[in-house]
């Protein structure tokens, strides 16, 4: 199996990014959508597109998606409300959730967007070592029949449209989730027009919120909040270590969050 990775950028601000885990005989299809799809972003046109092929000499680690839980919200105020009670459920401390929301409302590399993920311990400190870039979840992808899972659980709430999106985030989502220490992620898009945005953790699944931002706003970001890691063996898992997804958990919705269902998986 080989990694394929692209990174697009235009005066060296990042505008997009895209991994696959693919079979040699895949690598050049792969490799000529992701240049397509770099060119064509909501973030305007690239003047510098990377692209790495790298051979994967480690065992691949097989994985069950987290399940999808839809939290249906109409405003931005209420998705940031959904996404706080979600992660005060899960155990997040109050200051911890209020400095992560800060830090993605305001840019958390003076101003700017990273490239990669705040980490932060339950103090609330960021341990992170770059913090323009942050961490990068690399080395994963999911299978085509797990794929189809996906697909026609999406079909059926005529979710089609988002396919794409739900799929990469979900994908990045379960792979940071299966590492040790990670308790709960929240993330939503540095895209201008996609304000969806969710938290996700073992216990709770992938909790989808439509509304975490207002549109047009490019600041964006995740936050992977741990406990009792050691940073640099947590660094090295969440960017190294090859995660395939095989099955698809399954797809709900939290209409009433008293009730909320947990995840025994
Ligand atoms: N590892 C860690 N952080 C990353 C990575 C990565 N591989 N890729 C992106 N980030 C960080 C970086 O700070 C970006 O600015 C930020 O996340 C957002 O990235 O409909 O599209 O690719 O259910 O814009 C979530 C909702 C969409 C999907 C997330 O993120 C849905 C999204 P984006
Ligand atoms: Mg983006």
């Amino acid at each position: 199996m080989y990694s394929v990775r692209m990174r697009a950028t235009k005066d060296e601000m990042h505008i997009s990014g895209a991994e696959r885990l693919v079979d040699e005989k895949d690598v050049k299809n792969v490799t000529q959508s992701m240049i397509e799809r770099a060119r064509s972003h909501d973030r305007g046109k690239p003047d510098k597109i990377n692209i790495s092929v790298e051979e994967i000499k480690i065992p691949i680690k097989e994985i069950t998606s987290l399940p999808i839980n839809l939290f249906n919200v109409n405003s931005v105020e209420d998705g940031k409300k959904a996404a706080r009670k979600v992660l005060i459920h899960i155990g997040i401390p109050d200051p911890c959730i209020e400095k992560a929301f800060t830090l993605l409302e305001n840019g958390p590399s003076d101003g700017e967007n990273m490239r990669g993920a705040m980490v932060m311990n339950f103090k609330g400190e960021r341990l992170e070592p770059d913090k323009r870039r942050g961490i990068r979840a690399s080395h994963m992808d999911i299978t085509p029949g797990a794929s189809l899972q996906l697909a026609d659980a999406l079909s059926v709430k005529g979710m089609t449209l988002h396919f794409t999106h739900i799929k990469e985030a979900l994908v990045l989502a379960s792979k940071v989730a299966s590492v040790k220490g990670t308790i709960a992620e929240l993330c939503w898009s540095d895209d201008p027009f996609y304000t969806t945005g969710y938290v996700a953790s073992n216990k709770l699944g992938y909790v989808r919120i439509p509304h975490l931002k207002t549109e047009g706003d490019y600041h964006g970001g995740r936050v992977f909040f741990v406990d009792n890691v050691n940073i640099t063996d947590y660094i090295e898992e969440i960017e190294k270590t090859p995660v395939l997804i095989t099955k698809f958990d399954g797809l709900g919705e939290i209409s009433d969050f008293n009730n909320i269902q947990e995840n025994n998986t």
